[in-house]
């Protein structure tokens, strides 16, 4: 049976934001405080590097409850067993996705238009990622979508919609409030001093509104 996924308090991984700190130490923290959803993002990693990374992730994942999808690499997500794969708009298909990773995989797209997303929906994607939705420093090459198109996407497909880029405590409540399932941070959790109780704050942010 496909996972019923939460989306709410997503997690998305990156290493250079952890400043010295220990990036397991890091991930548990983000866990123990509630995130919902962790994605493996960890870009200049051979797979070999990718999937040690990725079974220490996996356990700590396992210990929460909390399902793991990982970036780009359907080979890698195989191998680790994880929830599914989040897959940008340059990277492989869906359809070969789905065919690797089978009918209960949980298949995220990265989408910054309508088309792209009603394409998306059309060929079986489990969620949508739209962003970025604020500026952001942590992907060089984002398009800034903004809220709007996040709104416009809203209106036309029936998946999960992720807000992602530029969202932290400030503004993930503007963006909740768009109707979107929820929204995947990276510095709005991981630049945090205290991982576990920022995301205690977007957790009940999330809860209480
Ligand atoms: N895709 C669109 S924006 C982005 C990705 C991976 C970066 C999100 O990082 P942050 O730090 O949450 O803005
Ligand atoms: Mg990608």
């Amino acid at each position: 049976m496909k996972p019923d996924i939460d989306y709410a308090v997503y997690l998305v991984t990156a290493r250079t934001y952890l400043a010295g700190r220990d990036f397991y130490a890091c991930i548990e923290a983000a866990l123990k405080g509630g995130v919902t959803l962790v994605q493996l993002r960890e870009k200049n990693l051979d797979l070999k590097g990718f999937l040690n990374l990725g079974e220490n992730i996996k356990l700590l994942c396992d210990k929460y409850k909390v399902p793991l999808i990982i970036n780009d690499n359907i080979t890698a997500s195989k191998l680790l067993n994880a929830a599914g794969v989040h897959l940008g708009q340059g990277d492989a298909n869906i359809e070969a996705a789905r065919e690797q990773l089978g009918d209960n995989a949980i298949i995220g797209i990265s989408t910054h238009t309508v088309a792209e997303a009603v394409d998306a929906e059309k060929r079986g994607a489990d969620y949508l990622g739209v962003g970025a939705i604020y500026p952001t420093g942590s992907k060089v090459d984002a398009t800034l979508v903004g809220l709007q198109m996040l709104l416009a996407i809203k209106a036309t497909v029936h998946i999960p919609i992720v807000g992602i880029g530029g969202i932290d405590e400030s503004n993930y409540r503007e963006v909740m409030n768009k109707g979107v399932a929820g929204c995947a941070m990276i510095s709005g959790i991981l630049a945090a001093n205290n991982i576990e109780e920022r995301v205690k704050t977007l957790i009940n942010d999330c809860h209480n509104n």
